[in-house]
């Protein structure tokens, strides 16, 4: 296989060095066994397709791997597959002024998107924590969400087109960057959020849209989760939101220490909403927050005077994976409409304490459309396995108080290894057959992503 794969690209572009194989055969995830035969770095659609073909030939698996920040093992080479790097697919071909779409290959990563946008005077709205090292490909792959979803929508409603090589080895072009385009089925869109598992996605057109008006942030202090709401009906009333993020005080601790930020309030509160809106909207904003203090829903409230004083705003969220990444979390990302966040929040919290009233719970995330980031903390003195077994353990019973709530067991982060004997929770087994004759329509012999997604 090695042999046969040297002969299609360069062997420098080959790699089984047990360094390569560690740093390219995972993601963000901690706890999957990395166990990839090689890495390989293709520059062109056609060695993708060759390799792709080789694969359907000899029989071996294939991991399509990006910015290698995804938090669900869907970019994890765990039984001897072969990484396809989309590290040296870079290159943003296209820009089309008049159609406001620019063309890029897999593996662009997501701010170089936001900066080429920003130079011609546009915007390309999907962002997230990781979008300095994410890649355009992984993006589509997983549908990635983020932190602007509220107003802009996920990654889906800004692709107008995308190349893809098939697991088949078939190049399509799907939709061609048309608006308007019916002709049956939108392959496009089975693409997106397929996690690898029907193709590699090797280009993609990407809308941009007209650039925001400069924007406040503010923070609110709150103590009980179903004032949370309130604030954001009230708000929602008056005023165009682009972002309504909240974290808990335990995340303010652990961002504040790791990245010495101040702290946003001078006193603390059980939970903090993150809000973002237009600038000319802040007499209206600052209206709703004095209402929401007289209703007693807040408690007190900053708002960012200057750009630099909202990026510190907007640090104390973005920063929180990275402080409690040191505590090895079991993440969960979770989604249930945005009215039963309060209610989800107290069943989990109950549920937990009930069991295992040791551990500690990180809850952030994009309350404003209904996400929300459960980390469990891992106690010091438990080893990894010890505390995961406890919270796979765990698991089932969490995803049934999801599933009461009608809610979904991975809102952006994906399935791939970790949520995939899960998928029962939130898709129907009739659902679950449809994908899987999908998945044996474009990639007939399995090769792509194995293991991942479906379960
Ligand atoms: C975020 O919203 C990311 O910051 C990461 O989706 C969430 O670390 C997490 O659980
Ligand atoms: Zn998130």
């Amino acid at each position: 296989m090695i042999e046969k794969l040297k002969e299609l690209l360069p062997p420098r572009r080959v790699t089984t060095a047990k360094h390569d194989l560690d740093n390219w055969g995972r993601d963000w995830t901690r706890n999957f066994v990395v166990a990839p035969s090689a890495v390989v770095f293709p520059e062109t659609v056609e060695e993708v397709t060759a390799i792709t073909r080789l694969a359907n030939a000899e029989g071996f698996a294939l991991v399509p791997s990006g910015g290698r920040t995804g938090l669900s093992a869907g970019a994890v080479a765990s039984h001897g597959e072969v990484v396809v790097s989309f590290d040296r697919m870079n290159r943003i071909l296209d820009f089309n002024e008049a159609d406001r779409i620019v063309r890029c290959e897999a593996g662009v990563v997501t701010a170089n998107v936001h900066a080429f946008a920003l130079d011609r005077g546009l915007f390309y709205p999907v962002d997230f924590a990781s979008s300095g090292s994410s890649q355009i490909g992984g993006n589509v792959a997983t549908n990635a969400g983020g932190i602007k979803v509220i107003r802009y929508g996920m990654t889906r409603d800004w692709i107008a087109g995308i190349k893809v090589v098939t697991g088949a080895g078939e190049v399509l072009e799907l939709n061609r960057g048309l608006v308007k385009n019916a002709t049956g089925y939108d392959l496009r869109h089975l693409f997106i959020g397929s996690e690898g598992t029907l193709g590699f996605v090797v280009e993609a057109d990407l809308r941009l849209a007209e650039p925001p008006e400069p924007s406040r942030v503010m923070v609110l202090g709150v103590d009980r989760m179903q004032d949370i709401l309130s604030v954001l009906t009230r708000f929602q009333a008056d005023v165009a939101l682009s972002a309504f993020e909240f974290f808990s005080e335990l995340a303010v601790d652990r961002v504040t220490r790791h990245r010495s930020l101040a702290r946003p309030l001078a006193s603390s509160s059980a939970f903090y909403a993150l809000l973002e809106f237009d600038a000319n909207a802040e007499s209206a904003a600052l209206a709703a927050f004095e209402e929401s203090l007289a209703s007693g829903w807040v408690s007190d409230g900053v708002m960012s005077q200057s750009d630099a004083q909202a990026r510190a705003l907007w640090a104390l969220r973005e920063g929180i994976t990275e402080s409690i990444a040191p505590e090895t979390p079991y993440k969960n990302d979770l989604a249930v409409r945005v009215s039963d966040v309060p209610g989800f929040l107290d069943d989990v919290d109950r549920a937990v304490g009930r069991i295992y009233p040791e551990l500690e719970i990180c809850w952030f995330g994009h309350i404003g459309d209904g996400n929300v980031h459960l980390n469990i903390l891992r106690p010091p003195g438990l080893t990894l396995a010890a505390f995961y077994e406890r919270c796979d353990a765990m698991s089932p019973g969490l995803f049934e108080l999801v599933a009461a709530r009608g809610g979904s067991i991975s809102a952006e982060h994906g399935v791939g290894m970790l949520k995939r004997d899960f998928l029962g929770f939130s898709r129907s087994s009739a659902e679950i057959e449809i994908m899987r004759a999908v998945k044996t329509a474009l990639d007939p012999k399995g090769v792509m992503n194995p293991g991942k997604l479906l379960p």
